[in-house]
């Protein structure tokens, strides 16, 4: 077994910006401690957690992960070093920089922008949630089968059984199931050859529907997240 260093990784107990790393250190057998910061049902307790740097870093912000000497705030930046980590290190510049490409489209345009659905009427006050819904189902429809064509002329699927799995794997898999359970089915990526099959048969997928499956977490720490996904769905069934 390879000799890791000391590890903690500090998040919330939710999905969020979060489970996809946890995800990547479980597949992987890192050994690793598993600090997650349970909210209060207001979410009260967090001012108090903020200032704790030992649990939220420089930026005093979460994801933080404390890996030996390292202490790695930002999600992209941890999702790149984790690569550096853990990952092949036989690959081309090409290569990587594709991975950086899908790593980051998939946490920013599918991950982050479900969040913040979610959150709208709390940081938007006044914010119009059906209407906002429906412009995110239409950008995110045409980001999927962008990303489709795009990995199908990389050629992604070929050889991902070969390599260790990646950030882009644990990340993009994740993006997509909570773009299944955001927009209750309503943007659909069955037809999306390469996604669907990518969804499926990723070889990080087991791992992550386990851990899902042993722990049902919500997306997010949204004071009523149950409540808000009913008003998104409400509104894609033709609800007000
Ligand atoms: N740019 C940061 C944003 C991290 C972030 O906003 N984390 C949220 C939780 S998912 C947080 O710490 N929120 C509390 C706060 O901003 O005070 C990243 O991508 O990691």
């Amino acid at each position: 077994m390879a000799d890791y260093p000391e590890i903690t990784f500090n998040y919330f107990d939710l999905r969020g910006r979060g489970q996809f790393i946890r995800a990547m250190l479980e597949h992987h057998g890192v050994p690793f401690k598993d600090n997650r910061i349970v909210l209060a049902k207001d979410n009260s307790n967090w001012p108090e957690i903020r200032n704790k740097r030992l649990i939220t870093g420089d930026f005093q912000k979460i994801p933080f992960l404390h890996w030996g000497e390292f202490r790695l705030n930002e999600t992209l930046v941890i999702l790149e070093f984790l690569d550096k980590q853990l990952g092949p290190n036989d690959l081309d510049e090409t290569a990587w920089v594709q991975h950086r490409q899908v790593t980051s489209s998939a946490f920013l345009d599918l991950v982050v922008a479900c969040i913040n659905l979610i959150w709208s009427d709390i940081f938007h006050p006044g914010a119009n949630v059906p209407a906002t819904t429906a412009i995110l189902k239409r950008r995110i429809s045409m980001h999927l089968a962008t990303f489709n064509q795009t990995l199908t002329e990389w050629q992604w699927l070929d050889g991902l059984q070969d390599r260790p799995v990646m950030a882009s794997d644990a990340v993009l898999w994740e993006g997509l199931d909570m773009i299944r359970l955001t927009f209750d089915d309503h943007v659909s990526f069955e037809e999306l050859d390469v996604l669907a099959a990518f969804y499926d048969e990723s070889p990080g997928a087991s791992t992550f529907k386990r851990l899902l499956a042993e722990k049902h977490l919500n997306i997010t720490g949204r004071p009523g997240e149950p409540d808000a996904l009913a008003a998104i769905h409400g509104s894609l069934n033709g609800g007000v």
